[in-house]
C-alpha cells in the first residue's frame, strides 16, 4: 500500500491534502492512489451548491456544515474554481468566511482542476473518493466558477442545491443558464431581504409545478430556515432516487475512460499505419473522397488483428 494511502485511510489531513493536490494537478500518482482506495469508498454522499456569485453559497455551506456536524455527520467542504489558482484571493476569502462559522473537524479545501484531462468532473469525482475513503460521509461542493461548471458539478454529486436571491434578474438568468433543470432543491437565500417572497413564488411556479423538486426559503445570514434545509437534505441523503445517481455517474465515467483509451490507441495505430498514408495520397490525387476513406479506414481499424478492435473480442 502506498504510504499516502495509509494516511488517507487513517484520516490524516496532510495525506488527504497532498492526495487532493496530486489529483487536482493530474500527477502520475493519481491513478495508483485511486486504485488503492477504490474499494474503501461508497459511504460518502455529496451535495453540490450552485448559483450566481454573491448568492450566498459559501455562507450557506458554512451554516449547513455546522448543522450536519451537529447531526453527527463527518463533513468536508470543497470549493471548485477552475478559473483561479488554488491560493487565489476569492477562494481564500470564502475559506475564511466559512471557517469562522464552523467547528473544527470540518475539512475544507479548494481545487482548480485545470490539469486533469477530463476537466472538472474527472478530478472532482476522484477528490470526492479521497474524502470518502478518509471517512467523510457528507461532502459539500461549492461551484465557484460559473456557466458550464455548474452543470458539470451537478452530474457528479448526489444532490444539487440551486441558490437564488431576491434580487431581480436572477430567475431569468437561471432559466437561461439551464439551472432550472439541474437542481433537486431550489433555495431562495437572503430571505431577510425584501422581495424574497416574490422570488419564492416565481420559483414555485417555474420549477415545482409538475415536478417533485422542492423550493425553500432561508437566510444564511440570520439562520432562518437553515435547520429545516439541513434536515431536509439529511433525510434525502439515503433516498433511492439520489443513490441511483451513482449508477449514472459510474456509467458516464466508464464511457469517458473507454473512449479516451480507444482514441489514444487508434491514434497510435493510425499514425503507424501504411494504409493511412496511402489514403492520404489517394485523397490528394482525388482517387477517393475523405468520407469514404475515413469510413474504410475505421472499418479496417475495428477489425484488425492487433488493433483497438481485435475481432475476437468484438464478436464476444
Ligand atoms: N442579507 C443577507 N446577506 C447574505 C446572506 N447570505 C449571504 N449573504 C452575504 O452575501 C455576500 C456573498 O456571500 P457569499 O457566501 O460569499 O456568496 P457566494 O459568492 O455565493 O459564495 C456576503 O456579503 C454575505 O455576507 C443572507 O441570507 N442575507
Ligand atoms: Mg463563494
Amino acid at each position: 500500500m502506498l504510504p499516502i494511502v495509509e494516511g488517507i485511510l487513517k484520516g490524516d489531513k496532510r495525506s488527504i491534502s497532498r492526495a487532493i493536490s496530486i489529483i487536482d494537478n493530474d500527477e502520475p500518482d493519481s491513478r495508483g492512489i485511486i486504485q488503492e482506495i477504490f474499494n474503501k469508498t461508497g459511504g460518502g454522499r455529496t451535495i453540490g451548491f450552485t448559483g450566481a456569485g454573491g448568492a450566498g453559497k459559501s455562507t450557506l455551506i458554512g451554516k449547513l456544515a455546522h448543522e450536519f456536524q451537529k447531526m453527527g455527520h463527518k463533513v468536508a467542504v470543497l470549493a471548485v474554481d477552475p478559473s483561479s489558482p488554488i491560493t487565489g484571493g476569492a477562494i481564500l476569502g470564502d475559506r475564511v468566511r466559512m471557517i469562522t462559522s464552523m467547528d473544527n473537524g470540518i475539512y475544507m479545501r479548494s481545487m482548480a482542476s485545470r490539469g486533469a484531462e477530463g476537466g472538472v468532473s474527472d478530478s472532482l469525482r476522484n477528490v470526492i473518493r479521497i474524502l470518502d475513503a478518509a471517512g467523510y460521509d457528507t461532502i459539500l461542493v461549492e461551484s465557484v466558477g460559473a456557466g458550464q461548471l455548474e452543470i458539470e458539478i451537478s452530474r457528479v454529486v448526489n444532490i444539487t442545491v440551486v441558490l437564488f436571491t431576491p434580487n431581480t434578474g436572477d430567475g431569468i438568468q437561471a432559466i437561461k443558464a439551464g439551472l432550472t433543470e439541474i437542481g433537486d432543491f431550489y433555495v431562495v437565500n437572503k430571505s431577510d431581504l425584501e422581495g424574497s417572497s416574490f422570488m419564492y413564488s416565481i420559483l414555485l411556479e417555474l420549477i415545482a409545478q409538475g415536478s417533485k423538486k422542492q423550493v425553500l426559503k432561508c437566510s444564511a445570514k440570520t439562520g432562518t430556515g437553515i435547520k429545516e434545509l439541513a434536515m431536509l437534505i439529511h433525510q434525502s441523503l439515503n433516498q433511492e432516487k439520489y443513490l441511483q445517481k451513482e449508477r449514472v455517474m459510474v456509467e458516464s465515467e466508464l464511457q469517458d475512460m473507454i473512449l479516451n483509451i480507444m482514441k489514444e490507441k487508434s491514434m497510435e495505430i493510425m499514425l503507424q499505419s501504411r494504409q493511412y498514408s496511402e489514403y492520404i495520397k489517394m485523397i490528394l490525387k482525388k482517387e477517393i473522397d475523405p468520407y469514404s476513406a475515413a469510413a474504410k479506414f475505421s472499418d479496417s481499424l475495428l477489425l484488425c488483428e492487433e488493433g483497438v478492435g481485435n475481432k475476437k473480442w468484438l464478436k464476444k
